[in-house]
């Protein structure tokens, strides 16, 4: 059985929750409440040394960063459609995962932790900058999915996972996204999908 370290206070936590729920994939959830630094135990941190969650133990490794968790989950229990196997199609979910994890990550995922914990921002970001990056993130995703139904191919992918909770729960950081109506667009599409759940299912 898979066990999943995680918070429900955490975005790449829910990734993680989201992907196991569409491919109907049993695990245990194993809270870690990190306001009390309990992703710092010493449990924790031999199954993930950088102190982090999510970790996905699967009984004989300890899977860390929410983008290889997605991965890993849909070469291990999903179809190619979810992480396709052509290098070409590959790279390019790849480079939106990436996208996920740094553009999403330094804009709406810190804008949304410094006024829920800011204690766990890791930037240390001025508002402005903050600010700056939400914007440039946000021009990026709304630019690719004003005529696009799915971020890398003409189905859903795991990059779209990735991307999804950052974009979902924007408005807790005061982000705004009236004006981006691809994202929202494709936002309604992802809460379609079978087996969706919400952050705090
Ligand atoms: N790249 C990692 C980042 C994980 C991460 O930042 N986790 C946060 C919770 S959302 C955490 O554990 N923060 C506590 C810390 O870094 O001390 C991923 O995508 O999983």
């Amino acid at each position: 059985m898979l066990t999943l370290y995680e918070s429900r206070l955490s975005l790449n936590c829910y990734k993680v929750r989201l992907l196991l729920a569409l491919l109907g994939v049993p695990y245990t959830r194993q809270p870690v409440d990190i306001r009390k630094g309990e992703h710092r135990t010493p449990d924790l941190l031999v199954r993930n040394p950088f102190g982090q969650i999510p970790v996905l133990d699967t009984g004989s490794v300890a899977l860390r960063d929410s983008q290889a968790i997605l991965v890993w989950l849909a070469r291990r229990h999903g179809d190619a459609q979810w992480m396709p196997t052509q290098p070409e199609d590959e790279a390019l979910v790849n480079a939106w995962l990436a996208a996920s994890a740094y553009e999403l990550r330094l804009g709406p995922y810190e804008a949304r932790l410094r006024k829920l914990a800011p204690a766990l921002c890791v930037t240390g970001d001025t508002v402005d900058i903050q600010a700056r990056n939400t914007a440039r993130a946000l021009e990026r995703f709304e630019h690719r999915l004003r005529d696009r139904q799915w971020l890398a191919m003409d189905h859903p992918t795991v990059a779209d996972i990735a991307a999804f909770p950052s974009l979902a729960h924007a408005s807790d950081g005061d982000v705004d996204l009236s004006a981006c109506p691809g994202i929202l667009g494709w936002l309604e599409r992802v809460r379609t999908l079978p087996g969706f759940v919400g952050l705090m299912e």
